[in-house]
């Protein structure tokens, strides 16, 4: 059996771990790494056996799938290449920083036909997650979904830059936890001498429901969790697997202050998956069009936290190659 020959665009966290889980699957083959700095990008093809380039762009043709993880301001353009080429491609969250540019590559795959780009909102893999959905299923409408999601950033980040890196996730578990898309959001954030710290974004269902997003961007630790009500039950994710140390007269146990740790096999069970989706010919996992809602509803919270006002979400025509997809 030949391998899929793969291109990852990026060596950056997200790019160097995805390249390491591919260089450890069977059926796939890590055929370069690219990215504009030599010292990483060489580094870590010696560390995997393969060849760094300075611009993937040259080297598409050498690959059969592509994984997008350069910095989020370029996905656009490597997301329209790959559609040009027919290439499968794995793409970082988010698709895009602009609107327009997600809308574009809608338009271009559902113009193609079938679905090449899968995008990185793996909280679909995790397994604590899953247990959420799996019990949603049979609990009837949804009506409230509540996500926490704390991270330990040191530097402030405007709010902006919040809701495109870390609240989108969020975004997306409430779209595909509740299985309805965000109608409407209303942002408050609570603002200190160094900039945004707790943003909460308060959201409207098309079934009906609400949805709130608590983001703390100064925990002591990192955490991302989520509780749903439904009609017919309450579902909350379970803790993460955490030892209870007795130590010193305390007991305790370690939460961590970085986001990869807790996800890391989250993110190997996602790229297993995504080459296998390659090998059945059937692309499956968040679609263009979950990047794209995610984005619409990014950017009306922006314009929301702007006013402090409540701002609708304005969706496109959903194309029918995403209709009857789930999230
Ligand atoms: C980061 O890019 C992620 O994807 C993490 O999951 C998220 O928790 C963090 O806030 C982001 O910056």
């Amino acid at each position: 059996m030949t391998s899929l020959r793969v291109g990852v665009i990026g060596v950056g966290g997200m790019g160097a771990c995805h390249a390491r889980n591919i260089a450890g699957l069977t059926g796939a083959e890590l055929v370069w790494v690219a990215d504009p700095a030599e010292d990483p990008g060489s580094a870590l093809a010696a560390e995997l056996g393969t060849r760094w380039v300075a611009d993937g762009c040259d080297v598409l043709d050498d690959a059969d799938a592509l994984v997008i993880a350069c910095p989020d301001r370029f996905h656009a353009q490597f997301a329209m290449a790959a559609i040009e080429r027919e290439l499968p491609t794995l793409c970082e969250k988010p698709l895009t920083v602009e609107l327009s540019d997600a809308w574009a590559i809608v338009e271009a795959e559902a113009a193609l036909g079938r679905r090449l780009i899968q995008l990185g909102f793996m909280r679909v893999y995790d397994e604590r997650h899953v247990q959420v959905a799996e019990a949603l299923a049979t609990l009837g409408e949804v009506n409230h979904v509540r996500a926490v999601h704390r991270n330990t950033n040191s530097t402030a980040r405007p709010v902006a830059q919040l809701l495109v890196e870390s609240i989108v996730h969020d975004i997306h578990s409430v779209r595909w936890l509740s299985g309805s898309e965000i109608t409407e959001v209303h942002t408050s954030a609570v603002m200190r001498a160094r900039g945004p710290r707790v943003v909460v974004l308060t959201c409207r269902l098309a079934n009906g429901g609400v949805a709130t997003i608590e983001f703390d961007d100064t925990a002591t630790g990192y955490e991302v969790s989520v509780e749903v009500s439904a009609e017919r039950g309450n579902v909350v994710a379970a803790d993460p697997l955490r030892a209870s140390v007795r130590a010193n007269g305390v007991v305790a146990a370690e939460i961590g202050d970085d986001w990869f740790t807790p996800f890391l096999e989250t993110y190997r069970v996602e790229m297993r998956d995504w080459l296998d989706s390659i090998a059945s010919g059937v692309a499956r996992g968040p679609s263009v069009w979950d990047g794209y809602a995610a984005q619409a509803v990014v950017e009306a919270a922006a314009v929301s936290d702007r006013s402090g006002r409540p701002a609708v979400v304005t969706l496109g025509d959903m194309p029918a190659l995403y209709q009857g997809v789930p999230s």
